[in-house]
């Protein structure tokens, strides 16, 4: 297969309400869609990238430079016999896997369209319905955060995980135990403590969470090597996973029992299934991590998260979490069990909805 030519859009969504985490406060999102052009077909994706650096490095502007000056012209010309190929050719720009992501897994979508097949079903996946949980930001009191926990409970959503931060961790928590004794829970901390926190965060233990996503800094796996000694509760590793030989590296130093996967940390689906894979061989579950995607970067999640291994509920969830109006139809819904009917259409099985996806682009640009 060849790329004859990829449409760079940025697109603006307001979200439904204000999503904070420990590195800050997203009323808006500025989103980066690639639309590859293959063969006579259209292939799909969306890069992870934020607007500012600051759950990782790269940003809406740097994986527009990346994928307009770097990677399009290696893909340029190039004939693929699938698109497992891409990644490794890929392979001489170092980083920026957030535009590697977008660009691979649209060409994974295009593949997969050419074939008539579902994405899921090329990439092997396993499961007609996935697990879903949700992630739920800081918020102002802890009575407003109980009332959200309630309403995606009453959803139907099968794990609750919390944003904490220094000064909003215990508290919250144990309010929530208490209100909630039954649930699967578990908090995000966005790398926002130290190692020398670990006593402070030995006192989460008392509330039995499934796990502590990413307590240290985003690219020490050492340390959380040393927390997980001192903590019963799994460590989930999520900012600092961004290869197979990252998680090797997590999973032999006893860094942390369960890793988070998202396509655009990792760089694509090639990178994502070697994760998947390295953790099943070890026992390791994996779940599927979001980042507040439009629904062409949820529908993507939803295909990656039936890889036989994502055992835990991901944080995939219905579109309207964050959005008045998607830019796919159908919209994703989520069944009143908390979870994803995968769908059976080609490629990602949901269709971007070009008059929106247009209506919306703040800016435009077409390599070829
Ligand atoms: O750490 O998982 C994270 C959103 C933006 C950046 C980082 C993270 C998140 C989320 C949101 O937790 C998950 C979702 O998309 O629902
Ligand atoms: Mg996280």
């Amino acid at each position: 297969m060849k790329v004859q030519q990829i449409t760079l859009r940025e697109i603006r969504m307001p979200l439904v309400t204000p999503f904070e985490t420990s590195f800050g406060r997203l009323t808006d999102r500025r989103i980066l869609i690639v639309q590859v052009e293959s063969d006579g077909v259209s292939g799909w994706g969306e890069s992870v990238a934020g607007e500012g650096p600051f759950y990782a490095p790269e940003t809406v502007e740097t994986a527009w430079h990346i994928t307009r000056d770097f990677l399009w012209p290696m893909l340029k010309g190039r004939d693929f016999v699938t698109a497992a190929d891409v990644w490794p050719s890929l392979a001489p720009v170092r980083g920026h896997n957030m535009a590697k992501g977008a660009v691979e897994s649209a060409i994974w979508d295009a593949e997969a369209r050419q074939k008539n097949i579902p994405l899921w079903k090329l990439l092997g996946g396993v499961y007609k319905e996935i697990s879903c949980g949700v992630s739920i930001g800081i918020k102002p009191s802890v009575e407003e955060l109980i009332a959200t926990v309630e309403r995606e409970l009453a959803a139907g959503y099968q794990r609750i995980k919390i944003k904490i931060k220094p000064g909003n961790d215990i508290a919250p928590v144990e309010r929530l135990r208490q209100q909630f004794p039954q649930i699967r829970l578990m908090v995000d901390a966005n790398s926002a403590y130290r190692l020398q926190d670990w006593p402070h965060l030995k006192r989460l233990e008392a509330y039995y969470l499934m796990m502590i996503e990413q307590p240290l800094g985003w690219d020490d796996i050492f340390s959380h090597a040393e927390l997980q000694r001192k903590l019963d509760t799994p460590i989930c590793l999520d900012e600092c996973i961004h290869s197979e030989e990252h998680a090797r590296a997590a999973l032999d130093l006893g860094a942390c029992r369960i890793i988070n996967i998202k396509l655009g940390r990792v760089g694509g689906y090639v990178p994502a299934k070697q994760i998947h894979d390295l953790c099943k061989s070890r026992q390791i579950p994996v779940w599927c991590g979001g980042m507040l995607e439009s629904g062409i970067g949820r529908a993507h999640n939803i295909a990656l998260s039936t890889l036989e291994n994502f055992s835990l509920p991901g944080d995939v969830t219905a579109s309207r979490r964050y959005w008045t109006e998607d830019v796919i139809t159908p919209e994703v819904l989520v069944t009143k069990n908390g979870t994803i009917r995968v769908p059976d259409g080609p490629g990602i099985g949901y269709e971007p909805r070009i008059e929106r996806i247009e209506a919306i682009t703040a800016r435009k640009e077409v390599l070829r």
